[in-house]
């Protein structure tokens, strides 16, 4: 019998046996983040991650791929099933590098892109300055409004007229509203531009029918799996079926070498899930969960990003509290509530100490949490926020919190 992981490494085994706890015994609120149910996990922990399968199903680089073809047959056809989707590639490694094969498909260096500038909830491929997106190409950032936070159309339509990009994205990771797709497509339609979705946060809304969906809408949509989804680490792309060549090249040879099939495999197992009647109902609480934290925190006296949230997450503003981000998330995390300090729409703190604070739902309802706890989660951010440089207060609502996780036990996750 081979030796166990805990036997060849115990310090490697200790830390993940620690991870284990930690997931099982916070509240966790950070919103891109979620629990692979053990199905899931199973998959991407196999021996699929020892096969190199270089090119596409029976069009392969490498011999031995009698599985292999199967398994990414199987989840390109489910993830096509679940959205509708004409075409899909779930070969990229992760949702940046799935951007990334968009523009090599569509754009060439110093090409104008548009994109949600990151200060306003946008994502870093979507042209900011720091990302490759940015660099190599002339990056156009379009805003929210002052007042309401929402995304300007009049102002993406202006920008769209005066600079015409090749690729205008929508889409952010900070961005607590629905997205207006048909109005995208109108705008990139005036301007001749390939209109790219990006719904890595949202996959699992749209796939339960909780937020409108871009497929079929946009040229292209690009997506992480495991936000929203609930899958494992990666990323897809779906595509109208004139751009399917396009996109399939830009991913191999374009970018990547061999898929990582071991993540192919648990795509295919968290489309699977999704596919369920079950799934539907959790997008829907995952939305009823994030509008009653939000409103349980506004009654609390925060202050919410656009006043509110249609989808999975919120942003707190803490200007009014006069407590930085960072130092809030921090003494957030000491008791227990596991969230990411952030930006928020014209913040006048710095990107690494910003104003504001991210939560989200999706991990909290995975556990079967539903509006009693979230109200429970507000006030113990509340108390958290106001208490932060007390520990033996952040100590006791730690206590509170691993109490009320024992009731929830995170899927996918063997210890309590
Ligand atoms: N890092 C992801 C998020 O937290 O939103 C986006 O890439």
């Amino acid at each position: 019998m081979e030796p166990s992981l805990s036997t060849v490494d115990p310090e490697i085994a200790r830390l993940i046996h620690e991870e284990e706890r930690r997931e099982a015994r916070t509240i966790r609120l950070i919103p891109s983040e979620n629990y692979a149910s053990r199905a899931v996990l199973e998959a991407s922990g196999s021996v699929l991650t020892n096969k190199y399968s270089e090119g596409y199903a029976h069009k392969r680089y490498y011999e031995g791929q009698q599985s292999i073809d199967a398994i990414e047959e199987l989840a390109i056809e489910r993830i096509k099933r679940l959205f509708g989707a004409a075409h899909a590639n779930v070969q990229p490694y992760s949702g940046s590098p799935a951007n990334l094969a968009v523009y090599l498909a569509f754009a060439k260096p110093g090409d104008v892109v548009m994109g949600l500038g990151l200060p306003a909830g946008g994502h870093l491929t979507h042209g900011w300055g720091v990302s490759i997106t940015g660099k190599y190409f002339k990056s156009v950032a379009y805003g929210v409004r002052k007042d309401d936070h929402r995304v300007d159309l009049d102002e993406v339509r202006a920008l769209a007229k005066e600079h015409r990009p090749r690729l205008l994205f929508c889409g952010g990771t900070a961005y607590p509203r629905t997205w207006d797709f048909p109005a995208f497509r109108s705008i990139a339609d005036e301007v001749g531009a390939i209109l790219v979705a990006d719904i890595a946060h949202i996959a699992g809304l749209v796939a339960g029918g909780a937020h409108p969906s871009p497929v079929g809408i946009a040229d292209v949509v690009t997506s992480t799996t495991h936000k929203t989804l609930r899958g494992p680490r990666g990323g897809m792309i779906m595509a109208k079926p004139e751009h399917a060549a396009a996109i399939d090249k830009a991913v191999f040879p374009g970018l990547q070498g061999g898929p990582h099939n071991h993540t192919t495999a648990a795509i295919a197992v968290a489309a699977q899930e999704a596919l369920q009647p079950s799934f539907k109902d959790y997008a829907r609480q995952i939305v009823a969960n994030s509008k009653a934290l939000a409103a349980a925190l506004i009654e609390r006296g925060f202050t919410l990003v656009s006043g509110g949230t249609d989808n999975h997450m919120a942003l707190l503003d803490l200007t009014p509290q006069g407590v930085p981000g960072k130092v809030a998330a921090r003494a957030m995390d000491r008791a227990g509530l596991v969230a990411n300090y952030n930006s928020v729409p014209f913040d006048t703190r710095k990107p690494f100490d910003p104003s504001g604070v991210r939560i989200g739902t999706p991990a909290v309802t995975s556990c079967g949490m539903k509006e009693p706890e979230m109200v429970l989660i507000a006030e113990w951010t509340k108390r958290a926020v106001d208490a932060h440089a007390d520990e033996a207060v952040l100590a006791k609502i730690a206590g509170e919190v691993a109490e009320v996780t024992a009731r929830f036990p995170p899927p996918g996750i063997p210890v309590g």
